[in-house]
């Protein structure tokens, strides 16, 4: 397995004091870097340590009104970027009419959502950027039900402190609460002005959270999960990502 060193997304987003803290956790990675896979396991306990720091000073410096940048219908990337762990022709193929998102934890409804009740909920559409920790960025427009409506519709503790996805490709994140409730944070189910994702971009929801890197956005989503208990991410776990991962 490669390991890839930090770089900054390209696009000069203006993250302010953010930006520095995300360099202190490119100073990790770099060092990461230079390890055998083999390497003193102290080091990168020592090193995850210095990431769940970063977490926590990301963490006290988010605002959570903040918006992150709009775009204009002109300035979409077209066409689009894929990134998953896997090319793009082996994207899931997911039956709308059998999916279901999963909903549990500290909720006062736990349960089951179809795509069409999802999509029933007053949306958002907004042109934001996506911009993936390996150095590429790509604006598109996302339509979907803001998360933090839904987990008032729910229920759900937002006193809690996180909140997980799982994905029907065994993908899988999470988030801390603040950002969940972040006014541009959604569910998103429609894309580019079509009322579908595409499969290739995460078809039938994906999480759309355009004040963190792309890895923080999990496509075809299966269940969402509100928690005090802490969980990591599929790069976090296996790279070593730092797992706020804030913009
Ligand atoms: N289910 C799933 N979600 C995922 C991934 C994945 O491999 N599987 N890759 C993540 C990464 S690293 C990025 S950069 C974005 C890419 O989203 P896009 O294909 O819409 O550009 O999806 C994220 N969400
Ligand atoms: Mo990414």
């Amino acid at each position: 397995m490669s390991r890839k060193i930090w770089t900054p997304p390209t696009p000069a987003i203006d993250t302010g004091r953010r930006r520095l803290l995300l360099s202190l956790g490119g100073a990790a990675a770099a060092l990461l870097s230079g390890c055998e896979p083999s390497a003193d396991d102290t080091v990168q306990t020592a090193l995850k340590r210095v990431s769940r720091l970063n977490d926590a000073a990301q963490a006290a410096l988010f605002r959570p009104q903040t918006l992150a940048p709009l775009f204009k219908r002109s300035e979409l990337t077209l066409p689009f970027r894929f990134n998953a762990f896997y090319s793009e022709a082996s994207v899931p193929e997911i039956d709308a009419d059998r999916w279901r998102f999963k909903v549990e934890g500290l909720v006062r409804t736990p349960g089951e959502w179809t795509l069409k009740q999802l999509q029933a909920l007053p949306p958002l559409t907004e042109i934001t950027r996506l911009a993936c920790i390996e150095g590429w960025s790509a604006i598109g427009e996302w339509t979907g039900v803001p998360l933090h409506h839904f987990l008032h519709l729910i229920g759900a503790d937002t006193g809690a402190k996180y909140v997980a996805f799982t994905c029907a490709d065994g993908y899988y994140t999470s988030i801390d609460m603040a950002s969940a409730l972040h006014p541009q944070t959604m569910l998103a189910f429609g894309f580019n002005g079509a009322n579908d994702l595409p499969d290739e971009f995460g078809f039938p929801l994906r999480l759309r959270i355009p004040t963190k890197l792309g890895f923080k956005n999990p496509k075809h989503l299966t269940g969402m999960r509100v928690s005090n208990q802490f969980s990591s991410g599929y790069w976090e776990d296996l790279q070593g990502y730092n797992w706020f991962a804030g913009l």
